[in-house]
């Protein structure tokens, strides 16, 4: 049998056995299934056991399917993923420099809405403004989604508020009552920072070619996995419940909400999630000064608009500021 037939055989061994989880099935059974012998068969299993999957011999030739590991591969990912296009094309890394880079590559060339890009791990995961995502091995969550939206591309910044909010609502699940968002990417749990997004825009004119949002989730990240300069500000969803969560469920959640918080956006853009938004955001009320487009600007937090700005009040002045970084809260 070739190396590409016996793979495929042991996908779809894989597929039976694993739906029919706990169940023993023959081997002589699965030989005439697949019409094929039962040392193909055997073989099958063992490649299945090589890729992590734990299955248990029983007497008399027959095994049964135990557990899947949680591996951050194209097939565990889309195995039971209940989206409707977020996902439905899974391109999964051991190590990329960055998923964002790859996913633009992809997009350049075609990749269709919802086409997803994961990493185990990224050598160069990047924030905004140039800074550095650390994305260490085995621990995280690295995605990047391809997005084609037919709105214009004044309509982009919002998405990463948008995003925040997904994933906000689907770490909520996790730890309940902990999480917040702070204006304009940042997702804190415990008031640290759990995840971050970076969206990146290709557009022409007035149409958006492509938009890439990437999402950096700490999942099982102990203290000393973090580099020293951000140990203090840092936090995992592990270190914060005390549990070790698998990576695969909690991605497919977050493909779930944020699929269903990019539908609204699509219709109406902050309009429905706005209460939801200014109940988890964490500036608001706050004295806020940030720094966009070369400006300094400050206020007291008051809003964030159905575009994703954020609204300041100075005096008699109401100020929208659609991107900027933050320096002080009071
Ligand atoms: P940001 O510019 O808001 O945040 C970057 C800053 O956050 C860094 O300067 C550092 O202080 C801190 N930081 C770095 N790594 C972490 C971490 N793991 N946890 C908490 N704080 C950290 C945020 O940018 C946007 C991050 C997006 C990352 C995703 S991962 C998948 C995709 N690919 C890629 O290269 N980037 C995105």
């Amino acid at each position: 049998m070739k190396r590409a037939e016996a793979e495929r055989l042991a996908d779809e061994v894989l597929l039976v056995v694993r739906k029919k989880t706990g169940r023993f099935f023959e081997v002589s059974g699965l030989a005439g299934r697949f019409k094929t012998g039962e040392a193909e068969i055997g073989q099958a299993l063992k490649s299945i056991q090589s890729w992590g999957y734990r299955l248990q011999s029983g007497a008399d030739g027959r095994v049964k399917f135990v557990a899947a590991p949680d591996k951050l591969t194209a097939l565990e990912i889309g195995y039971g993923l209940k989206t409707a296009f977020i996902g439905k094309t899974i391109l999964a890394y051991g190590k990329v420099k960055s998923t964002n880079d790859v996913a633009r590559e992809l997009a350049d060339s075609g990749a269709a809405e919802g086409t997803i890009v994961t990493a185990d791990e990224q050598t160069r995961g990047r924030g905004r403004l140039g800074r550095h995502w650390h994305s260490p091995a085995a621990s995280g969550i690295y995605v990047s989604i391809i997005l084609r939206p037919r709105f214009s591309p004044e309509k982009a910044p919002g998405l990463s508020i948008m995003t925040a909010l997904a994933l906000a609502q689907t770490l909520e699940g996790y730890a309940p009552g902990r999480l917040k968002i702070k204006w304009p990417n940042d997702v804190l749990l415990a008031g640290k920072k759990v995840a971050g997004i970076l969206t990146e825009l290709s557009a022409e004119r007035r149409r958006i070619e492509h938009l890439i949002v990437g999402i950096g989730i700490n999942v099982n990240h102990q203290a000393a996995d973090f580099p020293e300069s951000i140990r203090a500000s840092a936090t995992s969803v592990r270190r914060a419940i005390k549990t070790k969560v698998p990576r695969v469920a909690l991605l497919q959640k977050v493909l779930r909400d944020f699929e269903k918080e990019y539908l609204r956006y699509r219709k109406a853009m902050l309009k429905s999630s706005h209460g939801k938004i200014l109940r988890y955001s964490s500036l608001l009320g706050h004295h806020v000064k940030l720094m966009s487009g070369g400006d300094v600007i400050q206020g007291r937090a008051v809003d964030i608009d159905q575009s994703g700005c954020l609204i300041l009040q100075d005096g008699d002045r109401r100020i929208a500021v659609s991107s900027g970084e933050i320096s002080d809260v009071r």
